[in-house]
């Protein structure tokens, strides 16, 4: 709903809230009063953003700058990409012409360069030649691989190295474990997860978590929650409605697992009790107990479950969903990057918020939430700094309500 998605009412921006800026009316192309025309918060968790991007030639580009920020470890113009590429993603009609940016807020210089470039040229010319710079593309390449981050990426491309088979040819590397699995799988993990696919294995893991405790919940979340086709992982939730009753699930489930199933695993503990020394810290997003795993999917394994969710419309969806360019396989299994994660059933719907995303939405819910409550937000809580309490919350709904903030669906959350 269009009307719905520039509602004013709960608009609250600190740094211009109540200021009479000019802002235009996506039909018009003549400044007119802000009065005349809703704002859009700055916020994303303050906006309403589906998978029905408008504005995919723009956002396109400012993801791939935003992108190489990240490589450069450029924090501040990553923010100012990525913030101004949400807002984009958020409007229910196209920009046309540079006065149509008017009154939008996070619409910095730099972004506003290269939303006018490709207004002229069909295209920005700077993205066109990052594209073709050797150390921007081999950085996209080995990040893509599971286990590679940017210090091994950025090690590799100083020692010259420029394709993974040169990688993989290489004497002296020395490879993680997890690298190593990354390596041998890269071609099925970067040939992306589909809806169909995420689902089959939804019901692999149920089977195996339910073995070992009956009434576990499974729950997907991640980019397939938010109505995503094509995701690089599976993520899911895992939790009892008994206190506690969690524990010790993770180890039994994945040790039921059949041999063939399970292609690679690491389970990292959780350090949710202090007295834990933290074993490995390539994940700072939070302290549940998760397992990282590439599994086994059988194709037979798609269809089938694909027709138990779906009836009539299964094996449409399953084929509608698969990447259009993607090469038909021989093999008759395809390996999948899937993440599980244990929460006590109290932080459950904190875990939920938090693991639903999209990045960028977590990151300005936490960002508002400091900022406009005085609040601090993470996956496993909500503290009120003012009246110092933390806040409890049996659903995502409550988190909201918490915060002031209107309910955001999942789907709306692809900020
Ligand atoms: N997340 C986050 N901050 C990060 C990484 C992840 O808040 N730095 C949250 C948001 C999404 C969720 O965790 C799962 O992460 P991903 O699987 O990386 O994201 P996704 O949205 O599921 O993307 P994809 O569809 O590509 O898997
Ligand atoms: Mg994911």
């Amino acid at each position: 709903n269009t009307l719905e998605m520039l509602d004013i009412s709960w608009f609250t921006d600190s740094m211009g809230a109540g200021k009479p800026t000019q802002t235009t009316c996506p039909e018009q192309s003549d400044p007119v009063p802000v009065s005349k025309v809703a704002a859009i918060s700055q916020y994303a968790c303050q906006r309403r953003t589906t998978l029905n991007n408008k504005n995919k030639i723009f956002t396109d580009a400012l993801e791939i700058l935003a992108e190489n920020c990240e490589f450069n470890e450029n924090e501040r113009s990553y923010v100012v990409f990525a913030r101004a590429t949400s807002v984009l993603k958020s409007l229910p009609y196209a920009i046309s012409s540079m006065t149509m940016l008017e009154g939008l807020p996070n619409m910095e210089v730099q972004p506003r360069a290269i939303i006018e470039e490709i207004l002229e040229d069909g295209k920005s010319s700077t993205v066109e030649s990052l594209l073709c710079d050797e150390r921007y593309k081999a950085t996209k390449l080995f990040t893509s691989i599971f286990g590679v981050g940017l210090k091994t990426a950025d090690r590799w491309y100083r020692l010259g190295f420029r394709t993974l088979e040169e990688v993989q040819a290489a004497k002296d590397l020395k490879f993680t474990k997890m690298q190593k699995a990354g390596l041998m799988y890269c071609e099925d993990i970067s040939s992306f997860v589909n809806k169909a696919e995420a689902h089959a294995v939804g019901q692999i893991i149920e089977k195996f978590v339910h073995k070992c405790v009956p009434n576990a919940t499974v729950t997907l979340t991640g980019g397939f929650r938010r109505g995503k086709e094509i995701g690089h992982d599976v993520d899911f939730l895992i939790t009892c409605p008994e206190e506690g009753k969690e524990e010790g699930i993770l180890h039994k489930a994945v040790h039921s697992l059949p041999q063939g199933l399970l292609l690679y695993y690491d389970i990292i503990e959780s350090t949710m009790e202090k007295n834990k020394i933290p074993s490995k810290q390539y994940d700072v997003m939070d302290k549940f107990q998760k397992c990282f795993m590439i599994l086994k999917l059988n194709n037979t394994l798609v269809q089938n479950s694909d027709l138990n969710l779906h009836s009539e419309s299964g094996i449409k969806l399953a084929y509608e969903t698969a990447e259009p360019e993607r090469q038909i396989e021989s093999k008759d299994w395809k390996a999948i990057r899937v993440d599980l994660v244990i929460v006590p059933i109290q932080q459950y719907a904190y875990a939920l918020l938090g693991w639903s995303g999209s990045r960028h939405f977590e990151r300005d819910l936490r960002r508002f939430s400091y900022h406009e409550k005085r609040m601090n937000l993470d996956n496993h809580v909500l503290y009120d700094k003012t009246k110092k309490v933390f806040l409890t919350a049996k659903t995502e709904e409550e988190i909201f309500a918490h915060l002031g903030l209107e309910y955001i669906e999942p789907w709306e959350r692809n900020a």
